[in-house]
């Protein structure tokens, strides 16, 4: 409640931000940038719409509170597979169990960096804001539709490009601006895809079998990468958006294979050269 107060009053002063509540907490796969691991998962994971990572894919981005964010520190250049996948299970609420339904159709998208680690500086506000480099802030849109008409939603990310964060609103869109560039590397969609501008023609491809599960690999150097997951029901924000509001449940993992070093590489091929040399002799020695 507090925070949708701060958040209106913010909006008066500055109507044209968008604000994103943004937390990795206990969604860090490697937390001390150690990856020797190999496979990493994250379970009973919720989210709060089935359509929330379709949403941001769009041309006015989407609710960064509909979306979970995760994050991963590579100490080593790795290729990564992740698989999110739908999950039913109870939680409690309030006293209440409640489920997180699993028919979540799962989409997610990979960006370099990282949020910021400071929520909070004196004197701003204590979200973050995301923001178009040299254009206007934008504001996004859960719903068009008349009836259930929820105007400007707080918070904004972008599925399928890069975007800024900032915890310092004063600076937001000034030369001398602190941001952090999410660079986006990648996406997947379970299923057919997402028809994100209504024209019946899908704009991102799917996965190809609706089975509520979702695979891609990266090639990775080190560094540190956030990965944002939500739903890809697109057009159900629009005909229901009640059930668009049921809680959603999902897992995700993460399985890491170093990609060799060059000299590993050079080691490798001085052996197969060896081989080759001695097979060679082998034969003129016939
Ligand atoms: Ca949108
Ligand atoms: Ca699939
Ligand atoms: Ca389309």
């Amino acid at each position: 409640m507090k925070t949708r107060l701060m958040v209106a009053v913010m909006a008066g002063l500055s109507s044209a931000s968008a604000f994103a509540h943004v937390s990795y907490s206990t969604r860090d796969f490697f937390a001390n940038g150690v990856q020797s691991g190999n496979t990493w998962t994250l379970s009973n994971q919720r989210v709060t719409s089935d359509f929330g990572w379709a949403d941001g894919a769009d041309a006015d981005w989407g609710d960064s509170h509909r979306v979970r964010w995760a994050r991963f520190t590579l100490t080593e250049a790795s290729t990564v597979s992740i698989t999110v996948s739908a999950a039913s299970f109870n939680y409690l609420s309030g006293g209440n169990t409640l489920a997180a339904l699993g028919d979540l159709i799962p989409g997610f998208s990979l960006y370099g960096g990282i949020a910021p680690a400071a929520a909070y500086e004196a004197g701003d506000h204590p979200d973050y804001v995301a923001h178009h480099p040299g254009l206007l802030p934008t504001v996004s849109y859960v719903t068009t539709n008349p009836a259930a008409p929820l105007g400007v939603r707080e918070g904004a990310f972008n599925a399928s490009g890069d975007f800024w964060l900032s915890n310092k609103l004063s600076e937001v869109g000034a030369a001398n601006w602190a941001s952090v560039h999410l660079t986006h590397i990648g996406q997947a969609v379970d299923g057919t895809g997402v028809d994100v501008n209504g024209d019946g023609i899908l704009d991102i491809a799917g996965d190809g079998t609706a089975n509520g599960s979702v695979t891609a690999s990266f090639t990775l150097g080190a560094g540190s990468y956030s990965l944002i997951v939500g739903g890809a029901n697109y057009a159900s924000q629009y005909v229901n958006y009640a059930a668009g509001e049921g809680q959603r449940g999902f897992s995700a993992a993460l399985s890491v294979t170093p990609v060799p070093e060059p000299e590993g590489w050079a080691l490798m091929l001085g052996g197969l050269g060896l081989v080759g040399l001695i097979a060679r002799r082998r034969i003129s020695a016939r």
